[in-house]
Parts: C-alpha cells; structure tokens; sequence
C-alpha cells in the first residue's frame, strides 16, 4: 500500500537552502525537480534508502544516515565546503566509521562508510573523482545507445567524477568503436575508455562477424595500450531485449560499464599498473 516515503527538513534561510543544496549536489546526489509556490519552495534529493527503527541505548547521532563509498574523500569535501563536523570521523564499533556533520544549526547528518575487510583481496573502489574518462559511443541504434550514455554519465557523475573529466566522442557505427577507443586510449590522457553501441542481429546483416571483431578489438586496445576498457556494446536479438538493457532506472549497460570502468582505474592505481606514456592529460 504505502508507495514512496519523503522525509523533508525545513530552513530558515534562503541561504541555508542553498548550502544544503550545494552540500548535496557535490556529494553526488540526484536533484530532482525543485517545486515552487507562493510559500515557499522546495527542492528533493533521491536516493534509495530505508526506514529503520532503532531501539535500546545505542547512540543515534542524527536521523538521517547516508551511507558513502569513501568517507576521507567525502570529509575533504566537506571541508572545501566549509560544513560544521561536529564529530570527526571515528570507530563505530560496528565495522563502521561515521562523521557527524550539522550543515545548517539543528540539522544533522551521520555520514557513515562500511569498512569492508581487505586483507583477502584487492578490489577497486568507487569513487572517480580526480580520474579522467573517454566514453566511446556509436550512432547506430541511436534511439538505444543515447540511453546507454545517458546511464554512463549518470554513472560517472554520481560516482564524483566532475563533467570537465569526461569526454564523449560519437562514431557512426559499432564497428568504428574499436579503432576510436584505440586512437583515444594511445593518447594515454585518459584512466579508461568506456564503449556504447548497440548490434540487434535481426536487423544487422553479418551481425556475428561485426560482434566478433568489435568486441576483439576493444580487447585487444585494452591490453595493448595497458588503458582500462570497459564494454557497454549490447549484442541483442531483437529491439525489445535492447530496451530491456538500456533501462532509464535499472538494468542500463551504460550505466554498468561506467562503473566498472571506475571501478577498474582505481585498482590499476592500487595494484599499481603501468605508468602512463605520455605527460599531458585531459582538458
Ligand atoms: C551496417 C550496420 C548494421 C547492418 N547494423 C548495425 C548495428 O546493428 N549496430 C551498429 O552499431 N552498427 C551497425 N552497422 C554499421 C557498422 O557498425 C558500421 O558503422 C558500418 O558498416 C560502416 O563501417
């Protein structure tokens, strides 16, 4: 029965509003569309969560609780943003660290982050702030592949990465995305190439010998340039399975190769992968 739960908190100030929307923002969360009226006005934030109950004498710093990927990422933001920490970050005991910021008076947030234990594996993080991407994607199929991007971007975006640090080329078919991604992967400008595009066999004359060769030469530019390479080429029967996996909310392949390919920079920088070739980087 119940559908949707909003929590809403309520500011003094214009300017508290938007410090709050600011914070928000660049913690990488996802405005909605701010409503207006003569009252007053109000501007969500959507992220999916919980409602939890808590009872017995367990500490409960705040009543909202954001769960981060990285927490010493998130607390140098906070201080670029000049928030109130009211407690800094520490042990929960819980396999836990949490800080407690109050980023306009009586308002606070418990920002958390699990610390998952490393010692049986090395495994990338999620945070791309700082990494720069190419994301390669074809026109063929457009009506599929723009939604692809679509879900890259959001990827990226929601994931730190600032728009200055992506770049998007366009070519005009599946077959052209390895060539590209080899051209673009030499410059050594980039963490990752991140490839779109959409083959539907119906409708694609040779549809094995082209998924064949695209998906080779992504590969094989991956492994000899030593750039990351992530494949978000859909290889489908019909439309109808393309749109299933260009979903706008779930199950976007777009979305999922912009992760991955975040995913993988951040282990090559932990595992300590090659260095890069050339000297400068991207825009
Ligand atoms: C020619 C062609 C066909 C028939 N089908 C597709 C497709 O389903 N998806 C896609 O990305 N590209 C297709 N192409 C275009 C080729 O990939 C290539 O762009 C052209 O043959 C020009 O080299």
């Amino acid at each position: 029965m119940i559908k949707e739960i909003t929590t809403t908190r309520q500011v003094k100030s214009v300017k508290e509003y938007g410090a709050l929307a600011a914070l928000f923002t660049a913690l990488g969360m996802e405005r909605g569309k701010e409503w207006k009226t003569p009252n007053g006005r109000g501007l969500p934030f959507e992220i999916s969560g919980k409602l939890e109950f808590i009872q017995g004498r367990q500490s409960v710093p705040a009543d909202v609780w954001i769960r981060v990927t990285d927490l010493d990422t998130v607390r140098g933001l906070l201080k670029k943003h000049k928030t109130r920490i009211v407690a800094d970050i520490s042990e929960s005991g819980w396999n836990s660290r949490i800080l407690v910021i109050e980023p306009v008076k009586s308002m606070r947030f418990a920002l958390w982050q699990e610390d998952h234990p490393r010692e049986d594996a090395d495994e990338g993080d999620l945070n791309a702030a700082g990494m720069k991407f190419a994301i390669v994607v074809s026109r063929w199929n457009s009506f599929i592949t723009e939604r692809l991007l679509q879900g890259a971007v959001d990827a990226l975006r929601r994931s730190g990465c600032r728009k200055q640090d992506f770049t998007v080329v366009r070519v005009p078919g599946a077959f052209e995305i390895p060539s590209q991604a080899r051209t673009l992967a030499a410059t050594h400008k980039y963490d990752a190439i991140i490839t779109l595009g959409c083959l539907i066999r119906g409708e694609t004359d040779h549809y094995e010998h082209i998924s064949t060769e695209v998906t080779r030469g992504i590969g094989q530019s991956a492994q000899e340039t030593g750039v990351p390479h992530t494949y978000g080429v859909l290889t489908c029967e019909t439309l109808e399975q393309a749109l299933d996996r260009a979903g706008l909310k779930a199950g976007n392949k777009g979305h999922e190769a912009a992760i991955s390919a975040v995913e993988m920079v951040s282990l090559k920088r932990k595992t300590g992968g090659p260095p890069p070739r050339a000297k400068s980087r991207a825009r």
